[in-house]
């Protein structure tokens, strides 16, 4: 564990920074004020920030459509993103994208599609131009125990293999690809165990706990940065919410739900903290409130700047810019 004050703040902040900012999201599509949908990741916070805190300030990631919190952690405002799900020109695509698109070249963030598993091939081709145009960094390519069947996957690890990409594919498994249960979808106990086929490691750990994670990615990442090709991490979570906002849940049981609420990554992380006496209960509580305030700020500026859009000429320029 990295007892670092400093570093463990920082953690803690990301995850409760992703936590509110999902929960205030499902608050403003309940309210009516946000369309479309939306797929939060309440539950996978450790493997957002674990992954994103290893992460080197030349490296790329691709999200997916549960991008919230990735993007939250390598960097973006919440405020961007709050205005990108109203629509308004504040927003990471100008309110163009909506909750599933939100790119941040800033933050080196490619961005996500609603197509599942379309974002392993660019995570693929990023990491082809950095070998071979030799530049600094690798790439991270996002994806979901569902995208793992997907051809997608496989054509990227079997390319990333032969040619020694700089690539780390990231499994968020949080157990479910919408209704389906990974373990009646995958062929293998682990889609960690799929990197065998494409000669590179593979390795499973534990999604809910943010040191596991954090040292898993930094491991992963200096083997890629050594030049000995792609990875492949899977982190097993679970996602406690359903998979969109229409979901029910009605596949999985309350008692499964018990079982992953006493696992949950934040309160894993607060309790490590407050054992190992890095920070107190009262330091922790300070935090997490100033996490609050600053999302709900950040929500209600979006809100005040909503009417900010772009004109229908200003889109169609965007959309077909050369
Ligand atoms: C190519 C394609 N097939 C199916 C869908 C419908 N769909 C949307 S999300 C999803 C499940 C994805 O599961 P997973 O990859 O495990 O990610 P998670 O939603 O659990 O984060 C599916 C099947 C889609 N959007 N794109």
């Amino acid at each position: 564990m990295n007892k670092d004050r400093s570093f463990c703040i920082r953690a803690l902040t990301l995850m409760y920074s992703s936590r509110f900012f999902e929960e205030k999201t499902e608050l403003l599509f309940r309210q009516g004020l946000i369309h479309g949908t939306t797929h939060l990741a309440n539950g996978q916070e450790a493997s957002q920030a674990g992954l994103c805190m290893a992460l080197g300030d030349k490296d790329w990631i691709v999200p997916t459509h549960r991008c919230h919190g990735f993007t939250i952690c390598r960097g973006s405002s919440a405020y961007s993103m709050f205005s990108e799900m109203f629509g308004s020109s504040h927003g990471l695509a100008k309110g163009l994208g909506g909750s599933m698109h939100m790119p941040d070249k800033d933050h080196l963030n490619l961005g996500s599609s609603a197509v599942v598993g379309s974002g392993i091939p660019l995570a693929t081709g990023i990491a082809f131009d950095m070998k071979y145009n030799g530049k600094e960094g690798l790439s991270v390519a996002i994806f979901g125990d569902g995208a793992s069947g997907r051809g997608s996957l496989h054509e990227s690890m079997n390319l990333a293999s032969i040619w020694k990409l700089p690539v780390l594919f990231y499994c968020e498994n949080n157990l479910y690809g919408m209704s389906a249960p990974s373990s009646a979808m995958i062929s293998v106990p682990h889609v960690a165990d799929r990197a065998q086929a494409y000669n590179m490691p593979g390795l499973t750990v534990d999604g809910n706990d943010f040191d596991a994670v954090h040292e898993a990615c930094l491991n992963a990442l200096s083997y890629i940065r050594e030049g000995n090709g792609p990875y492949l991490l899977e982190v097993m979570t679970y996602r406690t919410k359903g998979h969109s906002k229409s979901d029910r849940r009605l596949y999985r049981s309350a008692e499964e739900e018990e079982r992953w609420a006493q696992r949950d990554p934040i309160m894993l992380y607060e309790n490590k903290l407050i054992e190992n006496g890095i920070l107190t209960a009262d330091e922790i509580s300070k935090i997490r409130n100033s996490c609050f305030e600053d999302i709900e700020k950040q929500a209600s500026k979006a809100l005040e700047d909503s009417s900010d859009r772009l004109t229908e000429q200003e889109a169609l320029d965007l959309v077909y810019a050369p």
